[in-house]
């Protein structure tokens, strides 16, 4: 019943008992997955932790195995005592939440169970990721989520084994980090007056209708350090995305001077494209530097997603300070510009040694920067190019990788932004498209379900569209076996429990929950993109 699908499980007679006192002990460097099982399911059964070998129902040892796979991680569990190997942390995290998932659901609770016996299966199981790039996004720009929720978010993917954590901190309607050089994106930029009710084209409301409920937050650098410990210790990389050079009217509303027109915006709130875009300026680069270097310092990842998505080219085209410079570089178009401007942040991120990250439309108007990873959500095509050309690529295409999208055709499904990608449409998705040859087929990292947050005001939305299909998702991220909805189906059903137990809000299989609208937009779905 795990969820993603381990490579080989090889089932045993007997189970191994796990009582009020059973024993978790950590070999040398293996305390942090041994802690983690122990807050994962320690106190429902009333686990200890102990360093006596000998008296350990549960081992987890950190072994050196050279032979091993990046992640993988064997479990070998007996009547008397399991034992959990891997060749590294990471592969010990993802055998811990295997481990988990063998005990009934209850093993999840916070407090202690009674009346229920905990056992492990008598098994062998032999695992490892056929992806390194497992991802899940949130948008907390257009709505803002509390620091609790990032949290208990790093816990979800963590438990279906997804490492990577982008998380989309700026857009039009609200920036949500506090850079200090630029103190007017904490002032200004982090809260808008207002949110558009429902949805632009919706024919009962001709007229937009504004909420008139300032709406905003932010998170200082500490508790997004604390985050990115934290997902750490679960091995999840925390990728932050800064969007430029589109998606930025809230910087401009603090900051005019990164604008191209001298016209004074406020923070968005409407959803959409905003034609106001950054002035390429030696003034705006130095703004986009300055930020990145306060991100680094809170955010150790290797990736650093600078977005590059819908940035229109009307302020450019008028713009005569910007069409001076487009013409000082010698180049012949906006697409080219936009080109330019990635590889000075590109640039600039190799001179601190990361990866630039940026959404596909960085494959236009000029060859794209050495070393970039492409995140391809126009479809395939993007990633494709990419890949082919030797570039790392993400495949996440809106179809079926957006989870703001529908989730079923039920009248009473939540308003979302349009679209359609049921669970089954989600668990049937091969991140690499058949006619890659090996060799570009070896630049899909992964793959990765994204939630925009326009129509999710709160965790609760957020958990009723992210689930159950962020699990489907988990699972093409991870599993090598060939895809199996009849399994997958038992298999869900039970992983829900587990949901159940923690509370999340997930979508259930037979259709949509009762709604509690907040927030944002009215109940009813009025048409479907
Ligand atoms: C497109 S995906 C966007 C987002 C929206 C999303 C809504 C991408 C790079 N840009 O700004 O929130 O569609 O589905």
């Amino acid at each position: 019943m795990i969820i993603p699908r381990p490579s080989l499980v090889t089932t045993h007679d007997g189970e191994l008992e796990l009582a009020p006192g059973s024993r978790i002990v950590a070999g040398p460097g293996a305390q942090r997955p041994a802690d983690l099982l122990h807050s994962l399911v320690g106190a429902a059964i009333g686990l200890e932790r102990g360093s006596d070998v000998s008296a350990a129902t549960i081992q987890v040892v950190l072994v050196d195995q050279g032979s091993m796979p990046a992640e993988a991680y064997r479990l070998r569990v007996g009547t008397e005592q399991a034992v959990l190997e891997a060749g590294s942390v990471a592969g010990l995290c993802n055998g811990v939440q295997t481990v988990a998932q063998l005990l009934p659901a209850t093993a999840l609770r916070r407090s202690r169970v009674a009346g229920t016996r905990f056992a492990l299966p008598a098994l062998e199981i032999e695992d490892a990721p056929r992806f390194s790039w497992r991802g899940g996004h949130l948008d907390v720009s257009r709505h803002f989520m509390p620091a609790s929720f990032l949290f208990r978010f790093v816990d979800l993917l963590a438990m279906h084994k997804l490492n990577i954590f982008h998380l989309h901190l700026t857009d039009d309607q609200g920036w949500r980090i506090a850079p200090a050089r630029y103190p007017l994106l904490a002032e200004v930029s982090s809260w808008r007056r207002s949110t558009l009710v429902g949805r632009p084209g919706d024919p009962t409301r001709p007229v937009p209708e504004l909420d008139g409920t300032p709406h905003g937050g932010l998170y200082d650098w500490d508790c997004l350090r604390d985050l990115v410990s934290y997902a750490a210790e679960r091995n999840v990389t925390v990728v932050p995305e800064i969007d430029l050079p589109g998606h930025v009217q809230a910087a401009i509303a603090a900051y005019p001077e990164l604008g191209c027109t001298s016209e004074r915006v406020e923070v968005w709130d409407r959803w959409g494209i905003s034609k106001h875009v950054l002035d390429i300026s030696d003034k705006s680069l130095r703004f986009c530097t300055d930020v990145l270097a306060e991100m680094l310092e809170a955010f150790p990842s290797k990736y650093i997603h600078v977005g590059g998505d819908e940035c229109p080219r009307d302020q450019w085209r008028e713009s005569p300070t910007v069409q001076t410079r487009l013409a000082s570089l010698g180049l012949g178009s906006e697409d080219a510009l936009q080109s330019w401007f990635t590889r000075k942040l590109n640039d600039y991120l190799r001179s601190e040694r990361r990866t630039l990250v940026g959404w596909d439309e960085i494959l236009e108007g000029g060859p794209l920067p050495v070393g970039a990873t492409v995140m391809s959500w126009r479809g395939e095509s993007g990633g494709i190019t990419a890949a082919r050309a030797g570039f790392d690529v993400v495949m996440c295409p809106e179809t079926p990788c957006y989870l703001d999208h529908y989730q079923s055709e039920d009248p009473d499904e939540p308003l979302a932004i349009g679209g359609l990608n049921t669970l089954e449409d989600v668990y049937a998705y091969d991140p690499v498209p058949s006619d890659l040859d090996s060799e570009a087929a070896r630049h899909v990292l992964g793959t990765e379900f994204l939630l925009w947050s326009e129509y999710l005001p709160d965790p609760t939305a957020v958990e009723y569209m992210a689930f159950p299909r962020a699990a489907a998702l988990a699972e093409v991220a991870w599993s090598n076996s060939q895809r199996d909805v009849v399994s997958f189906r038992i298999r869900i059903a039970a992983h829900l429990e587990r949901l159940d137990v923690l509370g999340i809000n997930y979508r259930p299989l037979a259709g949509p929950r009762p709604w509690q609208r907040g927030g944002t937009g009215a109940r009813r779905r009025v048409f479907r993109a």
